[in-house]
């Protein structure tokens, strides 16, 4: 699927419609969500609407460039008083993972839901879904319903939707690039995205402190049987190295490198007891949402993640997850 002008235009007279309107990012947020969603409230501030946008936690500083990032909520008390008559949720393939159970116990029988997302796995939660698992990016699905509807996509609004085509795509290197994909990043330039600005922020931004600790990373990689590769990151690299989770970014992309690996692993020790397991693969007919569901978690054929309770041990081996 990719244009569907059944549900462009039931989306759009739902947006003309509404007067309050709700945006939902997913929690942890990355280039896509923000920027397909600032992409969006730069439309609608257009419009003269009264938006909101809602995120479970902050937007990352190297992300602090996105046109209105600073409008983004990170707590639903003011929210929750706000009779919003639409809701959009933007790149979540759930509503778990968007954070938002409660905003939506409390609207779901006044608003209209939209559900807008690429992941494989989304159920169609809305009242009117848009999902289309073959597009790189939730931006680029944006972008389609501004272009179906000849919406003017300004400067900003170009510059949110290639961040969102560049992140997901790994800057054109995974397996969720496409021609289509290729070519709408080309007529975001054409509509003056900002790509200096764009790759300053999301590829050129790796401190000596961060490389470093990505240099430890590197040389824990093991190869184990089955062809998985994996490494580990505890607390307290991040801690002797003073860089945040944040600078850890990437790190699971960069492996995507690695010649012969069917499954790439990175386990990171987060703060509050858990082990984060990022999976990657570059391989045809190898799906890690597989993999990441058995253990709860979830995400893209080709990128996904789970967490198990506990912290990384070495032993004389190598390493092992103990509970904590
Ligand atoms: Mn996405």
């Amino acid at each position: 699927m990719t244009e569907n002008p059944q549900i462009f235009k039931q989306i759009h007279q739902a947006i003309e419609k509404a007067n309050e309107i709700l945006l939902i990012a997913h929690q942890k947020p990355d280039g896509d969500t923000l920027g397909a969603n600032l992409a969006m409230a730069n439309w609608l501030k257009s419009l003269g609407k009264h938006f909101h946008i809602f995120c479970l936690h902050p937007v990352p500083q190297h992300l602090r460039y996105l046109p209105l990032w600073e409008h983004v909520q990170y707590t639903d008390t003011e929210i929750s008083r706000i009779p919003f008559e639409a809701v959009i949720f933007i790149d979540s393939s759930n509503v778990a993972y968007a954070g938002a159970g409660a905003i939506l116990e409390k609207l779901k029988n006044h608003a209209t839901i939209i559900n807008i997302d690429h992941h494989a796995s989304n159920p169609g939660f809305g009242d009117l879904n848009y999902v289309d698992p073959d597009a790189s990016s939730a931006s680029e699905m944006i972008y389609r319903f501004f272009n179906y509807h000849q919406i003017q996509i300004n400067r900003d609004i170009a510059t949110c939707l290639l961040t969102g085509i560049l992140t997901d795509t790994g800057g054109f290197s995974n397996l969720a690039t496409t021609q289509s994909s290729m070519k709408i990043a080309g007529k975001l330039l054409g509509y003056g995205a900002k790509f200096r600005t764009i790759t300053n922020h999301t590829v050129k931004n790796k401190t000596v402190n961060t490389l470093k600790l990505w240099g430890r990373a590197l040389d824990r990689l093991t190869r184990h049987a089955d062809g998985i590769v994996s490494t580990v990151i505890t607390q307290a690299d991040l801690q002797e190295y003073e860089v945040t989770d944040e600078d850890l970014e990437g790190i699971a992309n960069f492996l995507n490198a690695l010649q012969d690996a069917r499954i790439i692993m990175v386990l990171k020790e987060d703060p509050t007891g858990f082990v984060k397991v990022s999976l990657r693969t570059t391989q045809d007919g190898v799906d890690v949402t597989e993999l990441a569901n058995k253990f709860g978690g979830g995400g893209h054929q080709k990128a996904a993640g789970f967490s198990l309770p506990g912290k990384l041990i070495r032993t004389p081996t190598g390493w092992r997850i103990e509970a904590v």
